[in-house]
C-alpha cells in the first residue's frame, strides 16, 4: 500500500472522525480515489458507521415550482433559455398545487420536500408566494428545502423566518472547470449565496455534478471545496450528469460507474457527518450500481417519479430495492 494512504499517516485525518473542517488537500483526496476499490469502500464504511446507521436512507421529494426560461447558461441544464431543449416553460405554480404535491410525497414516505425554481435568483415579488409554500409545506410536518438561485441581501433572512430548513445551492464543479460549464455567474457567486444562507442560520445543501468531462483532479478539487467549508454542508447531493439533448454537456461523455462510486466514497470520508445524496442519474443506474453507492456511503436519495424536468425511479422500484437490501427510510 502507498505510504501516504496509511490511516495514521494521513495528516489530520482519523478513521472515526475524518479531517477537521478546512483541512483537506486535493492531493489527499486524489490519493483516496487511487485506493483499491475494496479498501476505499472499507474506509468509507468505517467512517459512515461511526456517524450513521448504515441501513437508513433519508428521502427527499423534488418538485419544479417554476420551470424553464432561465437567464443563466449552465451547460448541463434543460432549463436555460440559451439551451435549445424541448422543455416547455411553466410559470410559478399555485401554492395550493405545491402543498397538495407535498402531502402526496409525505404519504408516500418522503421526509423532506424540495422546491426548485429556474431563476438566476428570485425577485422580491416572486419570493412572497415561495415563502407561503414553505410555511404550508412545513405545517404538514415535512422538512423544507428550496433551490432558487442566487440570493440578494435580506432574502435568506425572509426564507429562514418562513421556517425553511435547507437551502440547496450547488458548487456544481471545481473552480478550475467552472468557466467551461457556466459563464453567466461565477463559482464565487455561489459561495456568496451559501454564506448568506449560513448567516441566516439555515442548513446548507450543496454538491455537484459528475460526468461533464472534468478530470479526476477536478472531481477531487470539488470534494475538497465542499469538505473545507466551515462547517461542511449538512447535505451533499452528488449528481451523475443527465445528458439532455440540446445542452452543451449532452456530448461530454459522462463518467465511468466506478469513478462515480469513488466520488461518493470520497465525499463520505471527507464529510463524515453530512448526508451524501445519490442524486440525479439514478434512473439510469441498475439496482446493483445504486447498492455500490450506498456501500460507498450514500445515505440520501431523491424519492418520487420525477426530479425537476427529468425522470427518477418510480416509488415502487425504490420500495422494492429498500426491501431487498433491508434499508429503512428516515
Ligand atoms: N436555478 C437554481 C440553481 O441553479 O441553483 C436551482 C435549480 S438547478 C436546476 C439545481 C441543480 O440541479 C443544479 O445546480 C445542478 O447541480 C442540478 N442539475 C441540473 N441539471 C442537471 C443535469 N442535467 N444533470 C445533473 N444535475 C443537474
Ligand atoms: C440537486 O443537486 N439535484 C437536484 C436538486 N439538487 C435540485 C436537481 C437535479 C436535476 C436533474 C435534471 C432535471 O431533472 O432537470
Ligand atoms: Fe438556471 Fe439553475 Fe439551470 Fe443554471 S442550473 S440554467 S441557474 S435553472
Amino acid at each position: 500500500m502507498n505510504a501516504i494512504l496509511q490511516p495514521d499517516l494521513l495528516s489530520s485525518t482519523s478513521l472515526s472522525t475524518g479531517a477537521p473542517a478546512g483541512q483537506w488537500r486535493v492531493a489527499e483526496v486524489e490519493a483516496l480515489y487511487e485506493l483499491p476499490l475494496m479498501d476505499l469502500i472499507y474506509r468509507a464504511q468505517q467512517v459512515h458507521r461511526a456517524h450513521f446507521n448504515a441501513n437508513e436512507i433519508q428521502r427527499s421529494t423534488l418538485i419544479s415550482v417554476k420551470t424553464g426560461g432561465c437567464s443563466e447558461d449552465c451547460g448541463y441544464c434543460s432549463q436555460s433559455a440559451r439551451n435549445k431543449t424541448e422543455l416547455e416553460r411553466e410559470k410559478l405554480m399555485p401554492v395550493a398545487d405545491v402543498v397538495a404535491a407535498a402531502q402526496a410525497a409525505k404519504d408516500k414516505g418522503a421526509s423532506r420536500f424540495c422546491m426548485g425554481a429556474a431563476w438566476r435568483g428570485p425577485k422580491d415579488k416572486d419570493l412572497e408566494p415561495v415563502l407561503e409554500m414553505i410555511r404550508e409545506v412545513k405545517a404538514l410536518g415535512l422538512q423544507t428545502c428550496v433551490t432558487l438561485g442566487m440570493l440578494k441581501d435580506g432574502q435568506a433572512e425572509k426564507l429562514a423566518d418562513a421556517g425553511l430548513d435547507y437551502y440547496n445551492h450547488n458548487l456544481d464543479t471545481a473552480a478550475e472547470f467552472y468557466p467551461k460549464v457556466i459563464s453567466t455567474h461565477t463559482q464565487q457567486d455561489r459561495f456568496d449565496t451559501i454564506g448568506e444562507v449560513r448567516k441566516a442560520g439555515m442548513k446548507v445543501c450543496s454538491g455537484g455534478i459528475i460526468g461533464m468531462g472534468e478530470s479526476r483532479r477536478n472531481r477531487a478539487a470539488l470534494i475538497v471545496q465542499l469538505a473545507n467549508m466551515t462547517p461542511a454542508p449538512e447535505s451533499v447531493p452528488i449528481n451523475n450528469l443527465v445528458a439532455i439533448p440540446g445542452t452543451p454537456m449532452a456530448t461530454s461523455g459522462g463518467v465511468d460507474n466506478f469513478e462515480f462510486v469513488r466520488t461518493i466514497a470520497a465525499a463520505r470520508i471527507t464529510m463524515p457527518t453530512s448526508f451524501v445524496r445519490l442524486s440525479a442519474g439514478r434512473d439510469a443506474m441498475s439496482d446493483e450500481m445504486q447498492t455500490l453507492c450506498f456501500l460507498a456511503g450514500a445515505n440520501s436519495m431523491f424519492y418520487g417519479d420525477r426530479l425537476l424536468t427529468t425522470g427518477n425511479p418510480d416509488v415502487d422500484r425504490d420500495e422494492a430495492l429498500f426491501a431487498k437490501l433491508g434499508l429503512r427510510p428516515i
